[in-house]
């Protein structure tokens, strides 16, 4: 009885470990799905929170110390010290010390962010009022994604997260996303694989990623992008090799390029 509550439970881990949406009173970040997101949360629970509270401690050490050593009652006759050269100097020196060391795994980090490795697949989202386009440039499919209306999700879609057509990408394979805008500015993002890049009109960003696990992974605009900014939510699934060549002669089918551009040539010249 006990191993099989014992296996049960091992089965369920995987379920509740590999969370890439965010959760009610969440604390920090989404479980990383990419070795740039995995990077990143180390650099903060490692090295950036530890300096914080050690920082935020000290100083409260200094103030609490300064109120109840140096009280009136206590100290009635205050010093009339203006300067202190040593203590000048140490305080200019040790916060330009720790910036230092806080900016060597960051700039690592962004620099291997920035290099973008060659791509297995590329994909071309485009932001709109109020949703996104996608792209697959080299399969001649492009799609529109739209928010699911909260009356319309169905069980296990997350409320302002899930989307009518996802991304579907395979697992382990680097890919490559172009990120515009049509018309105002909006952003690109996926916390999971730590990834979040400006769409703007007229230019053509790039990032990279390379999801570790399966599973859906939620995004949102991260780009004030008028009224219904928070409504154009981001959902990437990444499947398997065979389920993503499975779902690319789906997708050549139902979203063929030349086909929906005809039909939108025809639609305007009626
Ligand atoms: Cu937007």
């Amino acid at each position: 009885m006990l191993k099989k509550l014992l296996y049960t439970f091992i089965l369920l881990i995987p379920s509740t470990l590999y969370a890439n949406e965010p959760k009610d009173w969440q604390l920090g970040f989404q479980k990383p799905a990419s070795q740039s997101m995995y990077e990143i949360v180390k650099f903060h629970d490692y090295m950036l929170v530890p300096i914080i509270v050690a920082i935020s401690g000290f100083v409260l050490f200094l103030m609490a110390y300064t109120c109840i050593r140096f009280r009136a009652s206590r100290n009635p006759n205050p010093s009339k010290r203006t300067h202190n050269v040593a203590v000048e100097i140490l305080w200019t020196l040790i916060p330009c010390l720790i910036l230092i060391v806080m900016a060597v795994p960051s700039f690592k980090i962004l620099y291997s962010q920035d290099t973008i490795p060659k791509a297995d697949v590329t994909i071309k989202a485009v932001g709109y009022q109020w949703y996104w386009g996608y792209e697959y440039p080299d399969e001649n499919i492009i799609f529109d994604s739209y928010m699911v209306e909260e009356e319309d999700l169905k069980p296990g879609q997350p409320r302002l997260l899930a989307v009518d057509n996802e991304v579907v990408v395979p697992v382990n394979k680097v890919v490559k996303v172009l990120i515009t805008a049509n018309d105002v500015l909006h952003a690109w993002a996926l916390p999971s694989f730590g990834v979040k890049r400006d769409a703007v009109p007229g230019r053509v960003n790039e990032t990279w990623f390379k999801a570790e696990k399966e599973g859906t992974y939620y995004g949102q605009c991260s780009e004030l992008c008028g009224i219904k900014h928070a409504f154009m939510p981001i959902t990437v699934k990444v499947v398997s090799e065979e389920d993503y060549q499975e779902w690319l002669s789906e997708a050549r089918v139902k979203f063929a390029k030349e086909e929906i551009e005809n039909d939108k040539l025809k639609l305007a010249s009626k």
